[in-house]
């Protein structure tokens, strides 16, 4: 196969309600959806950087903006395979995604932005094929349980509420958006509303400092499945020093970039359970290298999220669906961040299936990209590089 353009599509999708985390506030998803045009046949991406540099150092102007003058001219230069058999991660079958992380390596960092230039690719190769992405990537299950991080509220009384909500829908796990000031008593009431056998965690993403490591380890009375990131990406001796004050396990987001920070952090005691995010670690194929490692190492992992829309969930889910994910992932439904989609809704099951999403089956990622909510939405004119 041979790569012919890229397109670059920039879209706004209102969410059904704001989103607070300790570094801000989100009303809207501002989205940047790659489409990779092929010689047979087009693929979708969607690059999880956010709004503002805030999460990370990357955000959706710098995404678009070194793709644009820098990861595209070089992929279009390669265009064809250039990868050798070591780039594709226990031989996926995709030697024509496994050719861009080497074509873009000559550019540092800017690890999102390549990451949605893979996943296009990807999802080209394997709808090209005719094989679904879950069981490219080797998923065990058809299912994935589905957990849901819970924002910063204004009241305690919001917060029960919404939490109450997500419960009834059948989410198998909570995650507590916390930062100083709002961490000790949200994290009891909801402990106090949920159940002592309900899984629940908390999420810092780096609000916190060293000097908070008695208080973080005071969370250890509410039985946390974990504490995740809560300190400065590059901190992992704080993250160690905390995880041998508390009985709670240490879970890394942020400082996890590839699989050598992922088995520098768990070796160093930082983290002794991983958020896998693909788009953070410069896409899929990597993510997998993540999973067999920490598989290998015992160190369960699960998947994140980003907000993403039905483009990168339906990706996620995929991975989800490998054997070292033991927990439940943030891959919520549809419903839960937007009222429409960028594609064909994701919904939590019934039953036996109460609280998980199924893996889509069809080849490629498996959704429809609805192209006239991309024109409705657009916050900027398509770009094309070819
Ligand atoms: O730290 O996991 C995070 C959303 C945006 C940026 C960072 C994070 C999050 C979430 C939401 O927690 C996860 C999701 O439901 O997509
Ligand atoms: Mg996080």
């Amino acid at each position: 196969p041979r790569i012919e353009a890229i397109e670059l599509h920039r879209v706004e999708v209102p969410l059904v309600r704001p989103f607070e985390t300790s570094f801000g506030r989100e009303t809207v998803r501002e989205a940047l959806l790659v489409r990779v045009r092929t010689d047979t046949g087009d693929g979708w991406g969607e690059c999880v950087a956010g709004r503002d540099p805030f999460y990370s150092a990357e955000y959706v102007g710098g995404a678009a903006s070194v793709i644009e003058r820098y990861l595209a001219p070089a992929l279009l230069d390669a265009r064809e395979i250039r990868a050798v058999a070591g780039d594709d991660p226990r031989s996926v079958g995709v030697p024509l995604a496994a050719s861009v992380a080497p074509a873009l390596a000559v550019v540092a960092g800017h690890r999102m932005a390549k990451g949605a230039i893979e996943a296009a690719v990807l999802d080209a190769e394997l709808r090209a094929q005719g094989r679904p992405m879950g069981e490219a990537f080797g998923a065990v299950r058809g299912w994935v349980d589905c957990g849901v991080s819970v924002g910063i509220a204004s009241t305690i009384e919001e917060l029960l509420d919404e939490v109450a909500g997500y419960a009834e829908a059948g989410y198998r796990r909570i995650k507590l958006k916390i930062k100083p000031g709002w961490d000790l008593v949200p994290v009891g009431a909801v402990r106090e509303l949920i159940g002592p056998d309900a899984l629940l965690q908390v999420d810092a993403n780096t609000a916190y400092t060293a000097d908070d490591i008695p208080l973080l380890a005071s969370l250890d009375a509410f039985g946390l499945l974990l504490i995740e990131q809560p300190f400065a990406e590059e901190d992992l001796a704080a993250h160690a020093r905390l995880a041998s004050a508390c009985e709670t396990p240490v879970c890394l987001d942020e400082s996890i970039l590839d699989v050598t920070t992922a088995v520098d952090a768990i070796e160093r005691g930082a983290t002794s359970v991983v958020n896998i995010k693909p788009g953070r670690m410069g896409g899929y194929l990597e993510a997998l290298r993540v999973h067999d490692v920490c598989r290998a190492l015992d160190v369960p992992v699960w998947c994140g999220g980003m907000l993403e829309t039905g483009i990168g969930r339906a990706a996620n889910v995929a991975l989800a669906a490998l054997p070292g994910f033991v927990l439940p992932g943030d891959t919520s439904a549809s419903s839960r961040y937007y009222a429409e989609d960028l594609t064909e809704p994701f919904e939590l099951g019934e039953g036996e299936h109460r609280g998980q999403l199924q893996v889509p089956d069809a080849p490629g990622t498996g959704v429809t990209v609805r192209e006239e909510l991309l024109r409705e939405w657009a916050s900027a004119a398509p770009i094309i590089l070819a």
